[in-house]
């Protein structure tokens, strides 16, 4: 253990030393510089993680402009030959595991626990998609059909995808969209959040030293302004989104209006995640997993824990052990092995917690408040978890992405009315269910739809091949991130049905 410690703190020294790094857009390989402004750490704002060159209109431009023209020729190639290049990338990507971790602490505030996560599903996602393209595509299928005529389905790439990527999976979702894209046989224009592009920046560069071809992934960092150019770019063929619902709609949008062709949009959005306890539960299981649920990665997973739901016979008893687990929380430095929750991502996101936080100090009841020394407060941007209990569901219509647990004490017989009322909310990213009784949990899940539930468990599983992610409704239009269908989505799907007697020879 204390070996693998060791080496994570060496790594995390040598990229410490050479802080800040300088990052800008990648257009056909080589690295655009111009002015650059500062990005701090969200952990420790005295430190200039990067600098970043934003992309200005000339360079999106050019950015789509190359990847159309690398289009044809990457589509041609076929599943197996591209497989064979994204599992190069796997391969490059495993191997500076440490390093990826040491960006995501500094950059993103990630725990140790949650970079090495981090890293490692981005590699599934590059080994998952390799091997869908190598069974899906580059050769057509035989589909049965009447006699005298063939029919095969073959799927090709649609042309330039523009990949949008939030900030608090930087790395595994950044990379799982390009992967996906690139899978398919398209190109990629890619734009990371505008608090993270670092590490997309370097993991560009490390997958064009793999062996990725200079001209099918183009890199534009910068914010919304930047993601509009590329929504509306005439060159682009298909957009892959995640992050806010309000975002998704605003590039729904924008696609709609769009003249000329009808355009895919893959959206994962936000949710608002509820776990439905009854009494047959274990508490102690019930305790562990909502604290991991709700508090993990500083709650700004998009699966995380919102809103709890407790029978009223145990509701207190299940209180006071939640308290004694937020009192045992860690809070501190991402990179100290110690730590169980670290910052948040921005003085914005920290705002907006801080505004919920008083809006629940007047209108529903504080239960607890996990400790938060005034040296961390002053160094980073660090929210102390936080357990409210809530009347009633009115008024909780947006995902508030952060630590803070909603609690709602229920009587059985309300049940079936609070689970209506939070379905009519219109998410449907994660469910979580803690019962020993199939019945309680056949009719909370008739109740509530979710893209993902998770039955006496944690709510943060999304392992790839094994539980495709994602959500319906607000929460996203599917299909599932690392599951068997995400491909369909990117590709074009043709069918070719020939006259046998007709065609002769
Ligand atoms: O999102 P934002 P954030 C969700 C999570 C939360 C959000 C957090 O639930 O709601 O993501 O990420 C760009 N045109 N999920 O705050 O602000 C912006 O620059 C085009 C769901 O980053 O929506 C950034 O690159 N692009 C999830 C990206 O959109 C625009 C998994 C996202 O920004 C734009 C992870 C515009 N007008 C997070 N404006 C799941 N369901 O799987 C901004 N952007």
């Amino acid at each position: 253990q204390k070996g693998v410690r060791d080496m994570l703190a060496d790594a995390q020294m040598r990229f410490d030393k050479a802080m800040p790094y300088a990052c800008g857009p990648i257009l056909s390989g080589k690295v655009k510089a111009g002015e650059a402004r500062e990005q701090a750490s969200p952990a420790d704002t005295a430190r200039i993680v990067s600098t970043v060159t934003e992309a200005d209109a000339g360079m999106v431009d050019a950015a789509f402009t190359a990847a159309h023209k690398a289009f044809d020729a990457w589509d041609r190639e076929g599943g197996p030959a591209r497989a064979a290049i994204l599992r190069k990338l796997a391969d490059a990507l495993e191997t500076d595991t440490e390093r990826f971790m040491a960006i995501l602490s500094r950059e993103a505030g990630k725990t140790l626990n949650d970079g090495v996560a981090e890293v490692r599903e981005a590699v599934d996602f590059l080994r998952y998609y390799a091997a869908e393209a190598e069974t899906k595509f580059g050769h057509a299928d035989r589909l049965p059909g009447p006699a005298g005529e063939t029919n095969h389905l073959e799927l090709r790439g649609r042309g330039v995808f523009a990949c949008i990527s939030p900030w608090n999976f930087p790395l595994a979702i950044f990379v799982g969209q390009v992967a996906a894209a690139l899978a398919a046989g398209n190109t990629v224009v890619a734009k990371p959040a505008e608090q993270t592009p670092l590490v997309a920046f370097e993991a560009v560069r490390l997958f064009q030293k793999a062996g990725l071809p200079k001209d099918v992934v183009q890199l534009v960092p910068g914010d919304g302004k930047v993601g509009a150019l590329m929504t509306g770019h005439p060159l682009l063929a298909g957009v892959a989104f995640t992050g806010s619902t309000e975002v998704a709609r605003i590039i729904n949008r924008t696609l709609a209006q769009r003249d000329g062709a009808i355009l895919p949009l893959i959206a994962e959005t936000g949710g608002l995640n509820a776990m439905f306890v009854d009494t047959s539960a274990l508490k102690e299981q019930v305790v562990d997993d909502a604290v991991i649920s709700a508090f993990g990665s500083a709650g700004q997973r998009c699966s995380a824990l919102r809103l709890i739901f407790l029978p009223r016979e145990t509701a207190d008893q299940t209180i006071e052990a939640l308290k004694g687990a937020m009192d045992a929380l860690t809070l501190g430095e991402p990179a100290d092995p110690a730590t169980d929750v670290g910052p948040v991502i921005d003085t914005e996101a920290l705002d907006m917690l801080n505004a919920h936080a008083e809006r629940m100090a007047r209108e529903a009841t504080i239960l607890h408040r996990a400790p938060l020394g005034d040296e961390l407060k002053a160094k980073g941007h660090y929210f102390a978890p936080l357990m409210v209990e809530l009347a009633s569901l009115d008024g909780m219509d947006r995902e508030v992405f952060g630590p803070i647990l909603h609690v709602i004490r229920y009587k059985r017989s309300d049940l079936p009315k609070l689970a209506a009322q939070l379905a009519g909310k219109g998410y449907g990213l994660t469910l979580g269910v803690h019962s020993r009784l199939q019945r309680f949990l056949d009719s909370v899940r008739e109740a509530v739809p979710a893209g993902n539930t998770y039955v006496n468990r944690n709510m943060i599983g999304a392992v790839v091949g094994v539980q495709p992610f994602g959500g319906e409704g607000l929460s996203g239009t599917g299909p599932k991130a690392g599951g068997p269908h995400y491909l369909y989505r990117f590709a074009a799907e043709r069918t070719v049905t020939v006259n046998i007697a007709a065609q002769g020879g």
